[in-house]
């Protein structure tokens, strides 16, 4: 028969390898945040800040799969191997009172929830992060059921030709600062390709930089329910070559369009 403290004993190491296997899948995942992992279903980030809001996304990913996995593995060990058999009337040990086990578990869930936090923030800081030096500054201007691009110090402004969508013309590989304004009601401005929106709320100044990776056209929508034709509220992001945005910014300039 096995002694108390053999059992003790067993169940700490079995506490201190749970401990060390949660660490280090989140070490792994806090590594592995930093290099280009699958996306898991998310979007190519057509943004600089996007990627790094995929990154996130894909560890968080890899750190839920990771957990999923042992909580599996142990519910697993725990139905196979205690499972009741013939002649086997006795409730199995309950282990109730075990110091090491209960710090374990209060501590592993903390511990995982600290590390996400961290990324999180580290994270939000630095897509929340606005330029000092932006390529262009464009007043992103929300209406019910529409949008206005006023190119701010260059003297003119998009709106949608009618029946259209307004474009928004931005350089690629440069940060460009959108300053939000809405006249009426909160709207979002959201581009699914830059993985990332902001709200417009009246009275509220929000400033985000957007920095285009590629070159392409994106769609862009609101992302809140502003009234019945919120539907409407389309866009659209022209993202060209910095020299081709110069030529474009040179040809509306002053024209107050
Ligand atoms: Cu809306």
């Amino acid at each position: 028969m096995q002694s108390r403290g053999y059992g003790r004993r067993m169940a700490t190491r079995r506490m201190r390898s749970l401990v060390s296997w949660t660490a280090g899948s989140l070490l792994a995942a806090s590594v592995l945040t930093g290099c280009d992992l699958p996306r898991f279903g998310a979007p190519d980030p057509a943004s600089d800040e996007g990627s790094r809001i995929g990154h996130l996304w894909s560890g968080f990913f890899v750190a839920a799969v990771a957990v999923a996995a042992l909580v599996w593995i142990l519910l697993g060990i725990v139905v196979i191997r205690y499972r009741r058999r013939p002649g086997d009337d006795d409730i199995p040990n309950q282990r109730p009172y075990n110091i090491p086990m209960e710090i374990a578990y209060t501590a592993v869930p903390v511990l995982i929830v600290a590390v996400l936090f961290f990324f999180s923030v580290r994270t939000q800081e630095e897509v929340t992060k606005v330029s000092a030096r932006p390529a262009v500054r464009v007043e992103v201007i929300g209406f019910q059921w529409g949008w206005r691009f006023r190119y701010v110090g260059q003297g003119f402004t998009v709106d949608a030709d009618p029946g259209g969508k307004p474009e928004l013309v931005l350089p690629v590989g440069a940060p460009s600062n959108l300053r939000l304004v809405a006249k009426d009601v909160d709207h979002s401005f959201w581009v699914p390709d830059f993985l990332s929106k902001r709200d417009l709320i009246p009275g509220v100044r929000n400033e985000i930089t957007v920095t285009p990776n590629r070159a392409g056209t994106y769609v862009g929508r609101c992302a809140e329910f502003c009234g019945l034709d919120h539907w409407k509220m389309w866009f659209a992001v022209k993202v060209v070559p910095m020299a081709e945005f110069k030529t474009w910014l040179a040809d509306h300039k002053g024209t107050g369009s």
